[in-house]
């Protein structure tokens, strides 16, 4: 698999834009520092309606950068789901990954993105190079405090599978992600990018206000999983994010007040 982009010294997220020149790459596109005090109420953001069907997943790959369970791509929905995937850091201790919040939040340990496309468009990839095409719900997630609960079931249980070697893909049905939102869905949201090359500026990006749970075993699991290939020297997967980047002047919309 190519490691024309990574995240290491050499091919990092400083590099991919002047070591892959493409019209596109916009350096300073979000994901972005939120603060939650420079957020306004939007009254006219709808509620996030989510709705899942397990039967529409289909199998979970590792590409090299992360892994992701991809679904059909059959749904009636204006956004349907294409993928998630998640960003982590290498510290157990915790990381500011992609769509970092400020002030009352603690940093996540990781974050979770639903990626969605929209169907006005006759395919993913046509809409992934399009302003309005894609909605990318990002979850951050933090550990699970003994002192609170669990908003939803810990991924722990749920990534039990054996991860895929990197460019490998398996069969993984059945999963609803349903089973990994948090309890309440208000959010803020803002004009952005992918976090990855090409940085497409074709994202709604909506970060959820309530963090996740994920357990420190299920963060192990995904640090021991390997950004090299079969006959490379080993390299775990870690740190596998886009560090924030300044909104240069775009508003962030929150739905709640
Ligand atoms: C991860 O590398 C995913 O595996 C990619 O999925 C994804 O690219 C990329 O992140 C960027 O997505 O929500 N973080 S993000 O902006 O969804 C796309 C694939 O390579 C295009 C399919
Ligand atoms: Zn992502």
């Amino acid at each position: 698999m190519s490691h024309a982009w990574g995240y290491s010294a050499e091919n990092g997220p400083e590099k991919w834009v002047t070591k892959l020149p493409h019209r596109r790459w916009v350096p300073a596109s979000p994901p972005s520092t939120i603060v939650p005090a420079d957020a306004s109420y939007d009254a006219g953001l709808k509620p996030l309606c989510l709705k899942y069907d397990a039967k529409d997943c289909i199998d979970i790959l590792n590409n090299g950068h992360s892994f992701q369970v991809t679904f059909t791509d059959d749904t009636d929905r204006v956004y349907r789901l294409k993928q998630f995937h998640f960003h982590w850091g290498e510290s157990p201790a915790g990381c500011f990954v992609n769509n970092r919040v400020t002030g009352a939040f603690c940093p996540s340990v990781s974050q979770l993105h639903l990626v969605h496309w929209n169907t006005k468009y006759p395919s993913f990839g046509e809409a992934a190079s399009k302003s309005d095409g894609l909605a990318v719900v990002g979850l951050p997630s933090s550990f699970i405090h003994a002192s609170r609960p669990p908003t939803t079931t810990p991924p722990c249980s749920l990534f039990s599978c054996r991860f895929p070697s990197q460019g490998t893909q398996t069969t993984f049905p059945g999963f609803d992600p349903t089973t990994l939102l948090p309890g309440c869905l208000d959010y803020w949201t803002y004009d952005g990018s992918l976090t990855t090359p090409p940085l497409l500026e074709s994202v709604t990006w909506i970060v959820c206000k309530e963090t996740i749970s994920v357990s420190p075993a299920q963060m192990a699991s995904f640090r021991a999983l390997q950004f090299s290939g079969a006959g490379e020297a080993a390299c775990c997967m870690v740190d596998n994010y886009r560090p924030p980047q300044p909104l240069k002047g775009r508003a962030v919309k929150a739905s709640f007040q």
